[in-house]
């Protein structure tokens, strides 16, 4: 239908701007989070003024799935820690200051706030504040949605996910990220009769939690293209040499690249990432969509195009697998819109083509 409305639908939920944080640590000062809640309203106006599609509202899916990848005493934690620090008579939003770092033990739990926050926090650049919980738990109802979708139709589906999550661990947040979505979802995907799936993160940082949470298995393939963590952030994580362990070795594929790297290196690795995905057999695809890979993101150091984020979606039609868009970073907010709708509808134009 030329011109008409195009069938990739969007999972959305007003519920993820319950998150609205006032600080992040950058620079020794806080500032505003670059994570904002307007991120979401900017998408969404988007995909509705280029008529991407439908926009609903996710389906509630409880904890099941989110403790299927990631450890209760943190879920717990995360409930509880805004109360927690409030009623230990802090005033600000909620920030780890101290770590079980190498020479500290790291095996007992603390019972004070500011001990589980440390345990619990792989970076002091997140804030908790009220509200934090009840989005995270809104944005993973909007990835399980999404691949649900995806899986029963065939259909690409994206969700509208904030918090991002892809730097959530089994038991850590940080970098934004409290629930790991794509890792929820690519786990959902294997309990509905899904042998192995891909994910891939285009994300400019490396997906350290979704690296950690499969590093192990071989049915889900995890390849992450991102800034060279010598240099950017985790810092700690996604270097080449990290190929996966035991059953997993050589389901993890790192491509790190040095800051300043555009979009012919970059797609070079995206190609190879689909080739060892096609190699591997994958039966789904559960695309980390940031789009802080572009030239203009305050905190990121690539130079994509908006242009190219089309054409990024184009490569990724190419796989021919059930896509399930899952949004994580990307923080040059007044390009947000155009930049993951590029994608989505680069994707749609390739597959109408074929
Ligand atoms: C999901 C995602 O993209 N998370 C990224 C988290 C990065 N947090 C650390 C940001 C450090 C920003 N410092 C930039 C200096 C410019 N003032
Ligand atoms: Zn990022």
């Amino acid at each position: 239908m030329p011109g008409g409305p195009t069938p990739m639908l969007t999972f959305h939920s007003a519920a993820t701007q319950q998150r609205r944080a006032r600080t992040e640590l950058d620079g020794g000062v806080l500032v505003t989070p670059y994570e904002c809640p307007e991120r979401v309203d900017l998408v969404l106006e988007r995909v509705r003024e280029t008529r991407l599609g439908e926009v609903r509202a996710p389906e509630i899916f409880g904890l099941g799935p989110v403790l299927a990848v990631h450890d209760r005493g943190y879920v717990d934690f995360l409930a509880d820690c805004w109360n927690d620090w409030q009623a230990a008579g802090n005033s600000g939003e909620a920030i780890a200051w101290i770590w079980p770092t190498r020479a500290l033990r790291d095996d007992i739990i603390p019972e004070h706030i500011d001990g589980r926050l440390g345990h619990y926090a792989l970076g002091a650049d997140t804030s908790i504040c009220e509200g934090t919980f009840e989005a995270a738990m809104a944005s993973k109802d909007i990835a399980l949605s999404a691949v649900s979708h995806s899986l029963a139709t065939g259909e690409p589906a994206f969700g509208l996910c904030r918090p991002p999550g892809h730097h959530a661990a089994s038991d850590q947040f940080g970098g934004y990220c409290f629930f790991n979505n794509a890792a929820i979802a690519a786990q959902h995907a294997l309990g509905r009769g899904i042998s192995r799936v891909a994910v891939l993160d285009v994300d400019f940082h490396h997906g350290n939690g979704t690296q950690q949470i499969f590093y192990e298995r071989d049915d889900v393939l995890f390849a992450s293209l991102h800034g060279d963590p010598r240099r950017c952030f985790p810092y700690f994580l996604g270097h080449a040499d990290e190929t996966g362990r035991g059953q997993g070795e050589g389901f993890n594929l790192n491509y790190p690249m040095a800051p300043g790297t555009g979009f012919d290196a970059w797609s070079r690795a995206l190609d190879d990432a689909l080739r060892r995905m096609r190699d591997a057999g994958c039966e789904a695809l559960v695309v980390s969509l940031g789009v802080d890979a572009f030239e203009g993101d305050p905190i990121s150091a690539f130079t994509l195009t908006s242009d190219d984020f089309t054409e990024l979606g184009r490569r990724l039609a190419g796989a021919d697998l059930p896509t399930t868009f899952l949004l994580e970073g990307g923080y040059a907010v007044k390009e947000i819109g155009i930049n993951v709708v590029n994608v989505l509808s680069g994707f749609e134009a390739a597959c109408r083509a074929s």
